[in-house]
């Protein structure tokens, strides 16, 4: 657990050096949107969504006998950043009154404490956009046929049939306690899911991943994001605010039905123990090249933060 933690934290120092080399500063006029953007998306959080579009590829790569090159490599660490960049913005939107109120995110300030609200709404903005700078820039990834799919592929998972969407019901359900486990399972996998799934969805792309290998990774992915979703709504009633970096017992708070709400505490765990094995059977016949990934099965349901 240890060893896999420090490979975490090595991919997150990776990111937040590509983050803070591209992210540019702005002006006199608009340096302060730029100070909101980089506060919010260098220097915390997991980075686990950029780690699996890196070990998506790397897992490609090994299962194919191919080596990862260093370009092939560098497009992976783009394309990864981009997509933190994003969850950044989600975030931030998220903690705005408007949505979850929420004044601490990673252990610091959340962006529209930090700055105001409408430089929160702009940084988040402005995140979103320039991740689509990044996907879209030939600097980056270079096959403009594979910048146009991973446009498209990234766009479909946190629009209104995806992330957005899925924000969208978990907001109008709040205090609908009466809801049942297939609407919490949708709004799950469309507000946080489908962004986990394209993750490999994408390093399947950059890597030419075969379709059979393409949707086994999709489906790891997908069993993954159930279970880090379950894993969260477990932290939120009994972790600690301080690993988490942020208010615990919100969802309880402001009357929020999640899976263990719904499930009950046993049933939540154990369902998310099922999803992480279930992920972890999809890979696990290729011992050695799955062992991060395995590692991030594991780690999402026994984490505590
Ligand atoms: C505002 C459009 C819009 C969408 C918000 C991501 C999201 C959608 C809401 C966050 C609500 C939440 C706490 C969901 C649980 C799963 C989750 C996304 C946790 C935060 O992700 P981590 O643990 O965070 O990867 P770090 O800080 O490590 O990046």
């Amino acid at each position: 657990m240890i060893e896999f933690q420090n490979k975490l934290e090595k991919n997150s120092q990776k990111i937040d050096r590509f983050l803070d080399s591209y992210l540019p500063f702005g002006n006199s006029l608009n340096s302060k949107l730029f100070e909101a953007m980089r506060y919010s998306s260098i220097g915390g959080g997991k980075k686990i969504r950029a780690f699996l579009v890196l070990e998506s590829g790397r897992f490609i790569c090994a299962i194919n006998n191919k080596t990862l090159t260093k370009s092939k490599y560098n497009e992976l660490i783009a394309a990864g950043s981009a997509i933190e960049a994003i969850h950044s913005y989600s975030l931030i939107h998220d903690d705005l009154p408007a949505m979850d109120n929420s004044p601490v995110r990673r252990g610091k300030p959340s962006n529209h404490i930090k700055f105001d609200h409408h430089t929160a709404i702009l940084a988040g903005d402005g995140l979103l956009s320039w991740a689509f700078e990044i996907i879209g820039d030939s600097t980056f990834i270079s096959n403009s046929e594979k910048r146009s799919e991973i446009c498209f592929v990234i766009a479909r998972a946190i629009g209104p049939n995806g992330m957005v969407g899925g924000q969208q019901a978990d907001m109008d359900y709040t205090k609908h306690k009466s809801i049942d486990l297939d609407k919490i399972e949708w709004i799950q996998y469309h507000k946080t899911g489908a962004l986990i799934s394209c993750c490999s969805h994408v390093a399947s792309i950059l890597l030419n991943a075969s379709n059979d290998q393409k949707s086994n990774l999709i489906n790891y992915a997908n069993h993954i994001g159930l279970a880090f979703q379950i894993a969260d709504d477990l932290l939120d009633l009994d972790g600690n605010e301080e690993s988490m970096g942020k208010p615990v017992r919100q969802d309880m708070k402001n009357e929020t039905p999640n899976f263990v709400t719904i499930l009950g505490k046993e049933k939540a765990t154990k369902r998310a123990l099922e999803e992480s094995s279930k992920a972890i059977n999809l890979i696990q016949k290729f011992k050695q090249e799955s062992e991060n990934l395995v590692s991030l099965a594991k780690y999402t349901v026994n984490r505590n933060k």
